[in-house]
């Protein structure tokens, strides 16, 4: 099972060990005694002191290098603990493999791994894989350990095709512990599916339909998953005078100081100019390209939709509206609809006046944001994220759980490299801490930055996130947006009962008064170099000595105090 990891590319297993695990850590501690000291034929092992930091730290890893990682966790109650992350990973769509044991099947010795601590008989469930059947691409027991290296390349295999997401393996502890002859796959048997491309005429019908378009859009969120669909998408915007509209991104769709680009969209409670115009949109790679109570296209326009999951299947409410969709990978239907301009007629005039007017836009919108950074007599978010982009740089890999300043990081983080900025895809929060060291074990060479709100902070599990970061070297920068509570609930509260007594209430339950030293807690649990920003003149020297101390190889915490919520 562990070879068969390794061959299928797979290079850390995070774990979270246990009674189960009996035969698993026998088998590392067997391999480092025959190799001295030299590199065993197994994924490197991350120890984490909690699943769900386990799991983040898979997704983080898989977000940036494309590549699934592992995770084993113990029996059903490890399953439990693994929490949010499942679903962060699966509405993320990031390949990831999750392993765990079930108790001993026997209890009389029948087989080596029988029952011989108490809580095998408490630990024993109905159906540990319907915990999380739900999120799973793909479940299955490995019930005979001839075919273990089989199973994992097949669940290997589902999590690494479009679209992706996350796959669920357990086995008896009698399993685990079953001598079998080592053999060798190779994964290139196992080929992971791509999402496929637009047949040769529906390329033309959709390159026809931009073409004709008096007012064409691009709507997406996550195109730019795939860094190589950003030239793409560029090039067809620019070939045809097309503006980009960036709804809840995942990533950089398209970059930021394109004049095409068009801003990014999140909970806005306003009607979007560039979406209200249009009368052609094509949608690419989205679950939310807008909502439709408060924002939405002209009722006339044509919605044309490409996505590696147009049907949202894991969705039970969902529509657009699309007259047309295709299952297909944006970079491979991008390239072919750039083909198939080539043999159509463009109207280089209405292309010239239609680029002039979004450049327009862009740029009208771009000097309002920049009014926001200035500093003022308080710390804003706008402030922060502007000085932490210039101290960065535009390598730097962002890593944004911000919830009610995601789109002050879109804003101003300036990521115009595909690549460089990646939210969890989901909705469970505490994601960014192990993220972040996924990341870095995916990418040791970059600068990696990430942004929390303060009660995603917590919800991160600081003290394991930062004890892993030390004990493994992935230093990162990490800046809490500190309002003193949960801002979210109080905005979600206002969207419904704009004018009832909680709008008037000094009291919501949802402050943290006083507040924990966030930075504090890094210190303690993995020697971080802490800081505290009140006012914005301590901001640019905090930074420069935590990204000294992020050089040096140990992560670094601002809290930055905004305003009170
Ligand atoms: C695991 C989990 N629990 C609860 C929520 C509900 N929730 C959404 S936003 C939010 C508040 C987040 O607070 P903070 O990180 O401080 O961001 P702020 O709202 O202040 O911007 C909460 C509790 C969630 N999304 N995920
Ligand atoms: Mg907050």
């Amino acid at each position: 099972m562990l070879s068969a990891l390794r061959e299928a590319g797979v290079q850390y297993l995070f774990v979270n060990l246990g009674s189960d695990h009996s035969g698993i850590m026998e088998a590392y501690a067997t391999a480092r005694a025959s190799a001295k000291g030299g590199e065993i034929p197994y994924p490197q092992v991350i120890t984490c002191p909690n699943e769900m930091v386990a799991l983040s730290c898979a997704h983080g890893h898989a977000a940036v290098s494309g590549q699934a990682q592992a995770v084993l966790v113990h029996v059903e109650c490890g399953t439990q603990a693994l929490a949010g992350a499942v679903h962060n990973a699966a509405k993320g769509r990031v390949p990831v493999l999750i392993m765990a044991g079930t108790s001993p099947a026997t209890q009389e010795g029948e087989a080596p791994g029988s029952r011989n601590e108490f809580i095998h008989w408490i630990q024993d469930v109905f159906d540990q894989r319907g915990l999380v059947r739900g999120y799973m691409r793909y479940d299955n027991e490995i019930r005979v350990g001839a075919n273990a290296a089989q199973i994992v390349h097949r669940a290997l295999q589902v999590a690494g095709s479009e679209p992706k997401g996350p796959v669920y393996l357990v086995a008896a502890r009698e399993i685990l512990e079953q001598e079998v002859e080592p053999r060798r796959e190779d994964v290139r048997l196992w080929p992971r599916l791509g999402g496929g491309g637009l047949a040769p005429e529906d390329a033309l019908q959709i390159a026809g339909a931009l073409v004709a378009a008096r007012q064409p859009l691009v709507v997406t969120s996550y195109v730019g998953r795939n860094p190589a669909a950003v030239p793409e998408l560029t090039r067809l915007c620019h070939r045809l005078g097309m503006g980009v509209l960036e709804s809840v991104p995942n990533s950089v769709n398209f970059p930021v100081d394109d004049p095409l680009h068009q801003g990014y969209q999140w909970n806005e409670k306003q009607q979007n100019p560039a979406l209200a115009e249009a009368d052609t949109i094509l949608i690419l790679d989205s679950d939310v390209p807008w909502i439709p109570l408060i924002n939405r296209p002209a009722e006339n326009a044509q919605i044309l939709h490409i996505d590696v999951d147009p049907l949202k299947q894991q969705m039970p409410l969902w529509y657009v509206r699309a007259s047309r969709a295709w299952r297909a990978d944006a970079a491979t239907a991008l390239r072919q609809i750039n083909a198939a301009l080539e043999s159509l007629t463009v109207d280089e005039a209405a292309v010239r006046a239609r680029a002039a007017q979004l450049a327009r836009r862009h740029e009208a919108l771009r000097a309002q944001l920049a009014k926001l950074e200035a500093p003022g007599k308080v710390l804003t978010a706008e402030y922060v994220t502007a000085q932490v982009r210039e101290a960065i740089g535009e390598d730097a890999l962002v890593i944004s759980e911000a919830v009610t300043n995601f789109h002050v990081v879109t804003n101003h983080a300036g990521r115009r490299k595909p690549g460089t900025y990646f939210v969890s895809g989901g909705g469970s929060l505490g994601w960014n801490g192990g993220a972040a060291i996924g990341a870095k074990l995916a990418r040791p060479d970059a600068l990696v930055c990430a942004f929390t709100g303060d009660g995603t902070y917590m919800f991160s599990i600081p003290s394991t996130v930062h004890w892993i970061a030390r004990r493994y070297h992935t230093p990162f920068l990490q800046v809490v947006f500190n309002n003193q509570g949960w801002r979210a609930p109080k905005f979600s509260m206002l969207g419904v009962h704009p004018d009832g007594f909680g709008s008037r209430a000094e009291e919501l339950d949802i402050r943290f008064e006083p507040p924990p030293d966030y930075s504090g807690i890094a210190a303690a649990a993995g020697g971080a170099h802490a800081e505290i920003v009140r006012e914005p003149a301590q901001l640019a020297p905090a930074l420069q000595r935590s990204l000294q101390a992020v050089r040096e190889g140990r992560c670094a915490v601002i809290d930055a105090w905004l305003q009170r919520l």
